[in-house]
């Protein structure tokens, strides 16, 4: 046992010693054992809490009243648009530059009915991905994932005879008519099933689609719902059925807990709807579906492909301790339900299960990053970054919590594929709503995705950019808008554009214009603090109709360790 505990130790030391970002080969250890200890329960995985990183930068809110949005990507040929999946069935296109909202599809008449104790309730269920083909300017094609009304029979279906499942998601492609510039609301020339998959419980879907840079479909299917990923045990609505005695996670004959790799265009499957490429990992085996490219997965609601490297990159959501990032490989085994992140998880029978410090015989490969649930509830993947206004975040994994305590207190991370740091926003403490997605546009620029209810109802959903505090580009330093209270009911937002004065220390700078300012200012008096790095600088009120002028002052401060002229916009204080 001792010896278990050692190497367990040493591995996990080894995930945590790359130096480079996440890459294919810098992906998770696999870790062969040969037998199973049981070993102890273990309470606290990770005693250190997640710290706040350097990388400073506001979320500033390009739209909202959506409901629970949770996928965000873009046109190559429609770069000004965000396409945004939302829970309730609506697919939003969004226009970056002024914010307006349109409904380009709406699925909401095909889900089933959302709301596990009716209207304002709790659901995974609902319309949880979507992808363009990557031909979509020539084709027209969409495939969604919706969770439908389980009234025929599915391609797939673990339930036992005699039962019913909770409800069946949907793979469909949806032919789209083609116009320039792009027709909104969308029109469906035709559509079609791809296959479909019966769920025994309502939750741990997954959901998320995605076309790989092979241009073949990847599918992420969770284990089916309910708890610790076995049958028998009491959850809503009575005893598990539909994973069978050893779980969906490790049954990769089915699609449950597995992430799939398809051809839509093919049809050499089962139902003749599509094709398996015939280079996935167990054509041919006989006992593993072809179609599966990875398993042992949990809830891997959000994967994404690194635009640059092409890695594969899952977020499998946990059960009550764990929650992991994943470098997929194909073949590969990634745990659930017999580890729980690089821990061995004991389903306990009826009770519920728990992690150990034991070891489990198999050949699993764990997770390159994970955090435990003094930290967050259910982890939310994003993207690694490959936009240009944030340097800070270049090669780092981007990706959230819904909430830390379950309560809307949603976290923004990022990762290097070594360790894992919060996002320090400027504007506010924390997000300040469930963090439900993210989304990312042809730039390359990533959005986070929320609401403040986490339920798929009402309209808080909000989209926002993550945006730099600063930007330098062509002399000019642009801060952006920072919102001033003038009094106990007024504010104000104000943008500032500065120059650097030629000829002059770098760190002069002045301000030749600021959306609210009416006249340029010049030979104003800045104070720059070497010992603090502080720059202090004036702006002026000449906004809301009033002749009154007032004046304000701007604290800016370097950031340590960042290029010089990055600024961020620390504090504003009325100095009058
Ligand atoms: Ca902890
Ligand atoms: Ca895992
Ligand atoms: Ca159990």
């Amino acid at each position: 046992m001792k010896l278990h505990h050692l190497t367990l130790s040493l591995l996990l030391l080894g995930i945590f010693s790359h130096e480079t970002g996440l890459s294919a080969d810098s992906g998770g250890i696999a870790a062969t054992t040969a037998d199973t200890a049981a070993g102890q329960p273990v309470d606290n995985p990770f005693p250190e809490s997640i710290a706040k990183g350097k990388v400073r930068l506001r979320l500033q809110a390009v739209t909202s009243g959506l409901v629970a949005p949770n996928w965000g990507t873009a046109l190559a040929n429609d770069p000004d648009h965000l396409y945004v999946g939302d829970q309730n069935g609506a697919l939003w296109r969004i226009d970056l530059v002024t914010g307006e909202k349109e409904v380009f599809l709406d699925l909401s008449s095909r889900l089933v009915s959302l709301g596990l104790s009716g209207a304002d309730s709790y659901d995974e269920r609902g319309f949880l991905g979507f992808a363009f083909h990557p031909q979509f300017a020539e084709n027209g094609l969409l495939y969604t994932y919706t969770s439908e009304p389980a009234d025929q029979s599915s391609d797939f279906s673990t339930i036992p005879a005699g039962s019913s499942p909770n409800h069946r998601s949907v793979i469909r492609e949806l032919q789209l008519a083609l116009a320039s510039p792009i027709q909104s609301p969308a029109v469906i020339l035709s559509e079609r099933i791809v296959f479909t998959v019966d769920q025994p419980q309502f939750n741990h879907n997954g959901g998320a689609l995605n076309f790989g840079p092979d241009n073949m479909l990847y599918i992420a299917f969770g284990d089916g719902g309910g708890a610790d990923d076995r049958d028998g045990q009491e959850f809503i609505g009575g005893p598990m059925i539909g994973h069978g005695p050893n779980g969906n996670g490790q049954n990769p004959a089915n699609p449950l807990g597995s992430l799939l790799r398809i051809d839509p265009s093919g049809n050499n499957s089962g139902n003749g709807k599509y094709g398996i490429p015939s280079d996935n990992p167990f054509v041919g085996s006989g006992t593993t579906l072809a179609e599966t490219y990875a398993y042992g997965f949990r809830n891997p609601f959000r994967f994404s492909f690194d635009s640059q490297t092409g890695t594969l990159i899952v977020a499998d959501v946990g059960q009550n301790k764990i929650e992991e990032v994943d470098i997929v490989q194909a073949g590969g085994n990634y745990g659930w339900g017999v580890k729980e992140g690089s821990f061995r998880f004991d389903p306990n029978g009826g009770d519920a299960g728990f992690i150990t410090d034991g070891t489990v015989a198999g050949n699993f490969i764990d997770p390159v990053i994970q955090y435990d649930h003094d930290e967050g509830t259910a982890i939310i993947g994003g993207f690694m970054y490959r936009g240009k206004t944030i340097s800070g975040l270049q090669d780092r994994y981007l990706f959230g919590d819904v909430a830390k305590t379950g309560k809307g207190d949603g976290r923004i991370f990022y990762s290097d594929g070594t360790s894992i740091l919060e996002l320090d926003l400027t504007d506010r403490d924390q997000p300040g709503f469930w963090v439900l997605g993210f989304g990312q546009d042809t730039d390359g620029e990533l959005y986070a995705l929320g609401n403040t209810t986490g339920m798929p109802f009402g309209t808080t959903g909000t989209v926002y950019k993550l945006i730099p505090n600063a930007s330098f580009d062509s002399g000019f330093l642009d801060i952006p808008a920072v919102s001033v209270a003038l009094d106990e009911n007024t504010r104000k937002v104000y943008r500032a554009r500065l120059q650097v004065v030629p000829n002059s220390d770098p760190l002069r700078l002045e301000v030749i214009s600021a959306e609210e300012l009416a006249e340029r200012l010049r030979d104003d008096q800045f104070t720059y603090d070497q010992t603090t790095g502080q720059l202090i600088l004036p702006f002026v009120d000449t906004s809301g109709g009033s002749s009154q002028v007032s004046t304000y002052a701007a604290t800016l401060e370097r950031i340590p360790d960042l290029p010089q002229l990055t600024f961020e916009l620390k504090q504003v204080t009325l100095v009058k």
